[in-house]
């Protein structure tokens, strides 16, 4: 299969100009001005932007958590992925009892075998932190090409600051890093007692449970973490400016900290939890909503540089039947989680790009270039010559609505829903075929299930 694009605004993470691609056998062969290669198809991208996929870089696929399971599986989630310009998709894979990181591995990997429409690849999430699994981290690293690690500082699988101390400095031995969800589970339990005293359970005090400052000092604590042991560390998920305020403290440090957001954070904030008829419930995700200047501070961090990279946190739940049946009178028993994995492009361009709060520049560093060099995606992240060709024709002047029912995550509603988007991924390739169309209202999957493989990763510190 040969491509020939031309006449578009390929943009990098520095500068953007207009040029012609070739691409042959998956891979971007040449870009240059009036290229005439023989190609079997021939696109005019005039007045579009050429841009690299996005790489997700959190999701939770197939999850089973809070007693259902995340909705979208490797089918649905790398459907959606790829009709979102999300051309590869980097999914948690949480250890169950008793099992080895290579177990896990090959669960999760058994699971997107033959379903998979992009390029995936694992983060282990370390529930079990035995001593013959802290061991398994350097095969893990060389070996299975999963070189970041997860772990929670709360939760019932959390794990406590010895053995953070621990994996922070077995990951650094082979080049790895250790990601880490930071909230404080003492302060959280702390207001879920006190609220249950007080019969006070509704959804507005889901976020009031978990408060900035429980994020602020568990990043903070976890900073220090690192700083000691010379580790690499990876905040997910960050969402308030008082975690912000922690990463930038550590990083003019020296300390080896590397943050990343989320879209809802950016632009969703708490009152959606005030929402009539249960709807709040659509929101309850850990960490929860926050305060406006939160959202306001967090595109702060990605324009200074202190914020490196944007995943979405992808894990949907329905409404109907599960998040407003689970937890009907109590906010704690309410499935954690929102769908975001086809949203984070056309979100990040008309909210951030469109609105002039980054530049495209800034777009394409946090969703792909960032992405791929943090994670040890040698081929992919951007557009050059021997890159995969992950790519995407991004038109910006197409509107589109965003309404749950245009799009394919499997889930009956959308965040987002009614939202007006200026610019969409128009064309959509993953390695050189086509996988998604826009045409009329919506973006369809042209592309073939069971064509995303399986990506080693190399160690990247
Ligand atoms: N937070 C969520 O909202 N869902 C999945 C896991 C998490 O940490
Ligand atoms: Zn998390
Ligand atoms: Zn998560």
């Amino acid at each position: 299969m040969s491509l020939l694009i031309k006449n578009g605004l390929i943009v990098t993470s520095d500068t953007q100009y207009k040029a012609d691609i070739y691409v042959e056998q998956e891979k971007i062969k040449a870009i240059g001005v009036n290229l005439n290669f023989k190609a079997e198809e021939v696109i005019d991208a005039s007045g579009k932007y050429i841009l690299p996929g996005a790489i997700d870089s959190h999701t939770h696929l197939c999850m089973p958590y809070m007693g259902t399971y995340a909705k979208d599986d490797y089918k649905t989630g790398s459907i959606a992925a790829a009709c979102g310009g999300v051309t590869c998709i980097l999914d948690f894979n949480t250890q169950r009892n008793g099992e080895t990181l290579y177990e896990a591995l090959e669960r999760k990997k058994s699971l997107a075998k033959g379903n998979t429409a992009v390029d995936f690849s694992l983060h282990p999430s370390i529930t079990e932190p035995k001593d013959k699994i802290i061991k398994e981290i350097k095969t893990a690293i060389t070996d299975y090409g999963t070189p970041s690690f997860k772990v929670y500082m709360t939760y019932d699988f959390r794990v406590d600051d010895s053995v953070i101390l621990k994996l922070l400095a077995e990951t650094k031995k082979y080049g790895g890093m250790l990601q880490v969800h930071a909230e404080n589970f003492n302060i959280i339990e702390y207001f879920n007692n006190t609220f249950e005293k007080q019969k006070k359970l509704s959804i507005p005090y889901h976020p009031k449970s978990r408060p900035n400052i429980a994020e602020a000092e568990a990043l903070s604590r976890v900073a220090k973490l690192a700083e000691i042991t010379g580790g690499n560390l990876y905040i997910v998920h960050l969402s308030s400016k008082e975690g912000l305020e922690e990463v930038k403290r550590a990083k003019d440090k020296g300390v080896n900290i590397i943050a990343e957001t989320c879209p809802q954070y950016l632009i969703l904030d708490e009152s959606r939890y005030f929402e009539p008829e249960f709807n709040g419930a659509k929101y309850v995700m850990s960490p929860p909503l926050r305060d406006k200047q939160s959202g306001e501070a967090l595109w702060e961090g990605i324009r200074s540089g202190y914020i490196s990279t944007i995943g979405t946190d992808h894990c949907p739940f329905d409404f109907n039947g599960i998040k407003d049946m689970f937890g009907k009178n109590d906010y704690r028993k309410i499935p954690n989680g929102a769908p975001g994995i086809e949203t984070l492009m056309m979100l990040i361009h008309s909210e951030g790009v469109a609105k002039g709060k980054i530049t495209l520049q800034q777009m394409v560093k946090i969703l792909s270039v960032n992405t791929a060099k943090i994670f040890g995606l040698k081929n992919k992240g951007s557009i050059c010559p021997g890159k995969d060709a992950d790519i995407v024709i991004f038109n910006p002047k197409i509107k589109f609505n965003i309404s749950y029912k245009k799009l394919h995550m499997n889930v009956d509603y959308n965040p987002y829903e009614g939202f007006d988007i200026i610019g969409m991924p128009e064309t959509v390739y993953v390695r050189g075929k086509k996988a998604a169309q826009f045409k009329n209202d919506r973006v369809e999957f042209v592309g073939e299930i069971g064509r995303g493989r399986f990506i080693k990763r190399e160690p990247s510190f």
